[in-house]
Parts: C-alpha cells; structure tokens; sequence
C-alpha cells in the first residue's frame, strides 16, 4: 500500500481497509528508519492513523496542519511526497526530523519548541478571516504541550474568539516521560468518558436533539455544540472558555476519526476534538517504554537496545553529582520542566520525591518558582536546556537576575546538539546570558570541573549559570596520563592556565577547552610552536588580569566557543583588547555564525562551521606565519 502513496491524494482514494493496511506499513517503515538513523519513535507511532485521517479530509497546503513540537510528523511527511527522504532523516543536508517550511509546502509552520501551535493556527485563522479565505486550520498538540504557557494563552484568546480553528489534542499521557500536573489530571476525568462513536452520538442523532430545524446554520451549529456537550461532557473547561469540544475518540481507529473530524467541519467557531492514542503503539518494547523510546538513538528493532552502548554524559554527572550533594544538605531542590530524563535528574525523582518538582512544559514558571524558592532560603537547582531558555528568558531577567536571586541555573545540551538541527542547536546561550546584569556565568572543561562548579553555586549565593554540552567529556583526553597544569580550584572570576606557551594564547570555554588543549598539541609536536592554553571557566565576570597578561606576551589570540559569534567569549576578548587599548593585537574568534544551524553530526557541523582542529590549526599557522 505504501508504494501507491505519494501524496495526500492518493490517500484519498483508498478504502477503508486498505488505510488499515497502510497504518502498519508506515509503522514498520518508521520502525525501520528510526531504528538505523535514530529519531523520535513512540510518538510517532502513536499518530500514524490520527495523520492519516487528517490527510483524507484536509487538503494540504490550502488548509494548514501544524504539528506541536513537529516531533511527530514523520507520519506527515511520508503521506507529502517525502517518503523516500525519510530514509536519510535527521542527516547532515537531508531531511529534517521536525517540520521545515523550507523542506515542503505541506509543512505551514516550523515547529520544535513546544506549545506554539494553538497561537500559530489562531493567527492563521484570523488572517484567512480578514483575507475572507475559508481553508481550515489545524493544530494538533499532544497532552504534554498543552501542560505550556503559550498552550493555555492561545486557548483563552482562541476560546474567545468566533475563529474558525479546530485543535486535535493527541492524548496519550504522555509528555516525555508522564504527564503531570492538574491539567493531566482533568484530562485523565475526561479520559474515562464514553468514547465518542458515529454509530452512538451521529450527527443526525444530535441534530434531533435541536428543537428548531431551519434556523440559521450558526444557531444550528450552536445547538449541534450544546447538544453534543450534553451528550458527552455534562460540564468542562474546554467548552466554559468557548470551544465545542468533541470526543474523546479513539485515536487508532481511522473511521471513527474520519467521522469527528467531518462532525467538527460542521460546527462554527473553535473546536477541540480530543483523541486517545497510545505513544509507541504497535511497538512493544516502545509500548511498554514509552519514554525510553520518545527519542533514541540507533537500536536494534529485535530486543530495542541500542547499537551503541551509552557512556556517562554531562546530564548523568550532573544528576548524580546533585544526589549527593542532597544528601548533605536538605535545602537542595530539583526542578525540571518536563525532563527528568534528559536532565539527568530521575535518580533525584527516585531519592528525594519531595524535593522534585517536574512543572509541565513550563520553562517560564519552573524559573519564576526557583525564584519563589530561592526568596526563602531554598536551593533551586534549575535544569534546562539551553535552546528552551529561550522561553524564560524574561524569568532570569526580571525574577531572578534583578533581585539576585540564589538559582543555580543548568543549561543543559550547550551548544551544537546535532541531529535535532535547527530549533534545538544551544548556540544562543552565552550570548543572551551575558547581557544580563548579576549574573554570572560559566561552563566546565570535563565532568570533574562540573561537579566543582556545583558546589562553588552552592557557595556563591548568587545568580548563577552553569553551561555543559550534550553528551560526553573528552575522556581520552581527560583519563590521560597527561600531566596539565590544573588550578581545580574554582574562585569566581578566575580563569585556570593549563598549558604555558609564549608564542600564542588559546582561550578556550567549557567543551572547547579540551580541543584548544589537543591543537597546541599538534602546533607543539609539528610545528613546534608554543601555544598558551587557557580555560576561561567564567565568561562572565571575565579574569581580565589572566587574559591580558597572556594576550600582552603573545601578542596572538584564538578564541574558542561551542556558540554564536555575536556577544560570546570571542566579542568578551574583543572589548577586553579595544578597552585596555592594546596595540597589534592578532585575535581571530571561532564561534559559530549568525545563522541557524541546521541538523547534522556535531563533526560534520563542526567541520560545515570551521570549527574543526585542522581548520583552527591552518589558520593558526597563517597567523604566526604572517605576524612573525
Ligand atoms: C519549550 C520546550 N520545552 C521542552 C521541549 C522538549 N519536549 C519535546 S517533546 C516533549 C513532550 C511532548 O509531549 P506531548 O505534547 O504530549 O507529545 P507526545 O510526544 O506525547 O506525543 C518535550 C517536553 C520542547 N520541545 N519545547
């Protein structure tokens, strides 16, 4: 069935049964590709049908889909012509694993970061309004995403308004690992509710219910919303803020969704329909493992273990590092929003229940109650990843940095992340965390410089932020014999010299360290030239009095930084050299550009960008070339 399919038409023309068939080809095919390049699997699993019948009766791209997060619109893509492709998913120029207006006409909006799609639709209706267009528009966001600030901001305004917008709220528990919070819980009410089926509630059935027959489609519709409400939910949120919710409806079974999504064109005004699905569905070991599998690496399909055995990561050190700092001290509290797992922090979860909050998806908030915490004496360990900073951006502005609060701020996945591209990539961080007043702001050079950071946070009593990468140390680097001069003392504001050279100084911050210690390696042993290798640990205060000691003996600079260009360590040096009126001064900055970085391998991006040690050692030799 799969072969026959190349677009949403040829959906169209299938039987029912053939569409059943066709629901477990693209799960296999999914299972497949994910299995070898790695990929967000269970959610994916679980939308198949619900996508399905959203392609046989939307036409895209007249009428709009958008995906919250997009995690899950590898379904959507194989029913849009992009079936082929997916097979290089998530690879360096190739087709991305979240939804890309770039890549096809049929993705309306980008997404990635979650809870946008209600506002995004919203707006797009509002415009088909004033444009007197009449294509529908469809968000479909997952119970996790609506657990979001902007979920719930967009329900409010949307509720309101007479707009023309259905939300599909896929429900399966689920977030990352499971839902939580009181929405979950009213959720899990409306749950238990009687399934929505055509052959119970029919539209014909509802509309007996309508005491006038002939009025105006719109009293029509509105009597379809009261009838229907009666019928199903005596008495919910949904339909209070002014949507016509419909179902709940069984997620994988295409006919009954084909059914509510043509009831729910009927009806004027905002519409929530609520579908059940199972995340993982059709998958075992995902079924059972529904968080395990929300994103994986390479596995083998067989017994779902991954091709590559995992070595501990930044998250895992930080997780267990916190653990035992909890231990030891009872004012220690864990917050994440909506990662536990990808934050290192469910061993926390497990040791210290009541000292665990996990918030929802909910960056702004998870900030603002540290700050709360922080406000009466408690420790708030905040763990998020540097791309969803973004959201609470204003939190460590305005709640945090200007009354000096205590946080201890984690940003997690610094810097170029990989596979998940674009909106995921944490190049942003130093730049923006720099701008703000109070804070300070540093990332380790290996595992045990994190776990020193952590207590010196502890210490400080400050605003302070502590930036590692996704994945691992360089152990090969850092097990070594090798001696290196380390000053394992962190002091506020002190940078740490680990390697003495005369002829050129390499800064280095965080992940780059150890790569600015392998190039004055190489410049060493080929070309015997001294470099001066130098952690920054702090951006932010910057030690000035290290730096322009080293800086005034070479008279060469590289800067290194797993980042943006704009504002980072390089711009920090910069205005180091110009404020201090130094002369002849060579610097050069690796960093990245002003560009989102697309998905890729951290080497092939690394090497895309420049940023790779034989790039760096060229234009090092260039350098001492000219200027000696
Ligand atoms: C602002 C933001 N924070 C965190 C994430 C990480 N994240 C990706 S998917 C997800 C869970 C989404 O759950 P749900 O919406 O229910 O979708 P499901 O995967 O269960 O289908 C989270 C927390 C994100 N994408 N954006």
């Amino acid at each position: 069935m799969l072969e026959k399919i190349n677009n949403p038409s040829d959906l169209k023309k299938l039987e029912l049964n053939e569409k059943e068939i066709l629901a477990k080809e693209i799960r296999e095919y999914i299972l497949d590709v994910v299995s070898k390049n790695g990929g967000h699997l269970a959610s994916n699993l679980g939308v198949v049908e619900l996508t399905i019948a959203i392609h046989s009766i939307y036409n895209v791209p007249k009428d709009k889909i958008i995906w919250d997060v997009g995690h899950q619109s590898y379904v959507h893509k194989i029913l849009t012509g992009r079936k082929e492709e997916l097979k290089n998913l998530r690879k360096f120029g190739c087709i991305a694993g979240f939804p890309k207006t770039k890549e096809s006409e049929t993705d309306c909006f980008n997404t990635g970061h979650s809870s946008t799609s209600i506002s995004a639709a919203l707006g797009m209706a509002r415009a088909k309004e004033i444009k007197g267009e009449k294509d529908a528009v469809i968000a479909v966001i997952g119970d996790g995403a609506l657990t979001g600030g902007m979920a719930l901001e967009a329900l409010n305004d949307a509720g309101a308004s007479q707009s023309n917008i259905t939300v599909i709220l896929n429900d399966n528990e689920m977030s990352i690992s499971k839902n939580s919070g009181g929405i979950n819980k009213f959720l899990s009410k409306l749950r238990t509710k009687k399934l929505y089926k055509k052959s119970s509630i029919s539209l014909k059935k509802i509309l007996l219910r309508v005491p006038i027959v002939g009025r105006p489609l719109v009293k029509v519709c509105q009597k379809v919303k009261l009838a229907i409400k009666q019928l199903i939910i005596p008495k919910m949120f949904f339909e209070d803020i002014g949507f016509c919710y419909l179902g709940p409806v069984d997620g994988h079974n295409i006919q009954e969704l084909e059914n509510i999504l043509r009831l729910s064109n009927k009806v004027k005004g905002p519409v929530l329909i609520h579908v059940l699905t199972k995340k993982g569905k059709g998958y075992e070991i995902a079924e059972k493992n529904p968080d395990k599998y929300h994103a994986t690496a390479p596995f083998n399909i067989k017994d779902g273990k991954a091709k590559k055995a995992k070595s501990p990561d930044y998250s895992k050190i930080f997780g267990d590092k916190l653990v035992e700092l909890a231990k030891h001290n009872d004012k220690i509290v864990a917050i994440t929003a909506a990662m536990k797992d990808g934050t290192g922090m469910r061993k926390f979860q497990e040791k210290f229940p009541n000292r665990f909050f996990d918030v929802g998806i909910a960056e702004q908030h998870a900030l603002c109650l540290a700050a709360g915490m922080a406000k009466e004496g408690i420790i708030p360990f905040v763990s998020i990843y540097s791309s969803f900073y973004q959201r609470g951006y204003d939190q460590v502005i305005h709640d945090i940095a200007t009354q000096e609060l205590p946080v201890i701020m984690c940003v997690d996945r610094a810097g170029i992340v990989g596979a998940d591209g674009e909106t995921h990539q944490g190049t942003l961080d130093l730049a923006f965390f720099r701008l703000i007043p109070n804070l300070i702001v540093m990332a380790p050079k290996n595992f045990d410089e994190l776990k020193k950071m952590m207590e010196f946070a502890i210490e400080l009593k400050k605003p302070v932020v502590i930036r590692y990468p996704r994945g691992g140390e360089d152990s090969e680097l850092w097990n070594s014999n090798k001696k290196f001069e380390q000053k394992n003392e962190i002091k506020l504001g002190k940078a740490e010299k680990i390697i003495k050279g005369k002829d050129i100084t390499i800064i280095g911050i965080g992940k780059t360290v150890s790569k600015a210690i392998k190039i004055s390696e190489i410049l060493k042993d080929k070309y015997k030239i001294e470099a001066e290798v130098i952690n920054a640990r702090f951006l932010k205060p910057l030690d000035k009095e290290t730096i322009l000691e080293s800086i005034k003996k070479t008279g060469k600079v590289v800067t290194m930084e797993d980042g943006t260009k704009i504002n980072g360590l390089g711009t920090t040096i910069k205005e180091l050299i110009i404020d201090e009126k130094l002369e002849n001064i060579n610097i050069d900055v690796f960093a990245y550009p002003d560009k989102f970085i697309q998905h890729g391998s951290v080497e092939e991006l690394e090497k895309e960008y420049g940023q790779d040690e034989d790039t760096i050692v060229d234009v090092i030799l260039q350098k001492i070339e000219v200027h000696s």
